[in-house]
């Protein structure tokens, strides 16, 4: 009975709360304008289901809803389509904000890109992009991406431009084997990719190829970053 109520309680609010509802907040901007400007784990609603997300209120103006995270190595990114679909890790440190809430995010609006870096001795880079957006699963999850400008980690995603999401469960890319499965990661890949920022974390300067945590025009194929994060805004 009192779950019938709730569901009742539910609908009610749903259909007559406009997308602003505080309860329904669709990103990070949402938050920033109704909820809170501070930095943090906050929910937003791609769907009527809250997502924990963490929002950066602080670069560039804030309102970034961080999709992708890398800090600390304490997640493992190596996991199959259904992980990658739905989303991983813990909003208040690593994790993946999921396929499916990225297209539902970028489906209707238009978005920026900024992928913000960091080395083990303190360097920061940065790379920006006018557009990005990611298809629907029956396009397998496509990247689009484009409109780069450079804060001093080069282009590294451009290449993957119009490639659909590859795991080593799922393999839709441009190479006769799987890369995720070379490259130990997950990623819009072609044959292989110029990033690789899903891949294994391997605290810095690495023996190993193109396997870490790699954003190639910044740090080449042999140096995995310790800090990486994909978010994103919406074009005013
Ligand atoms: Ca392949």
């Amino acid at each position: 009975m009192l779950h019938a109520v709730v569901v009742l309680f539910l609908a009610v609010t749903v259909h007559s709360a406009p997308r602003c509802d505080l309860n329904l907040v669709l990103d990070c901007e949402e938050i920033y304008n109704n909820v809170s400007t501070q930095s943090g784990v906050y929910s937003i609603y791609p769907t009527t289901a809250p997502v924990k997300v963490y929002c950066d209120m602080d670069t560039d103006g804030g309102k970034w809803t961080v999709i992708q995270r890398r800090v600390d190595g304490t997640v493992t990114f190596y996991r199959p389509w259904a992980q990658y679909q739905a989303g991983f890790g813990d909003a208040s440190g690593e994790y993946w904000l999921g396929l499916e809430n990225m297209h539902l995010l970028t489906n209707n609006r238009k978005y920026q890109l900024r992928v913000d870096m960091e080395d083990f001795v303190g360097n920061t880079a940065s790379a920006s992009y006018s557009s990005f957006s990611v298809g629907s699963e029956a396009d397998g999850y496509k990247l689009q991406v484009a409109g780069f400008s450079d804060g001093g980690a080069g282009d590294s995603l451009t290449y993957h431009n119009g490639m659909k999401f590859t795991t080593f469960d799922n393999d839709q890319d441009a190479y006769g084997k799987n890369c995720a499965s070379n490259y130990y990661g997950a990623f819009w890949y072609k044959a292989c990719h110029q990033a690789n920022i899903n891949g294994l974390y391997l605290w810095g300067q690495t023996a190993h190829f193109a396997t870490g945590v790699n954003w190639f025009s910044w740090k080449g194929y042999h140096y995995s970053l310790k800090a990486v994060a994909m978010k994103i805004r919406r074009v005013p």
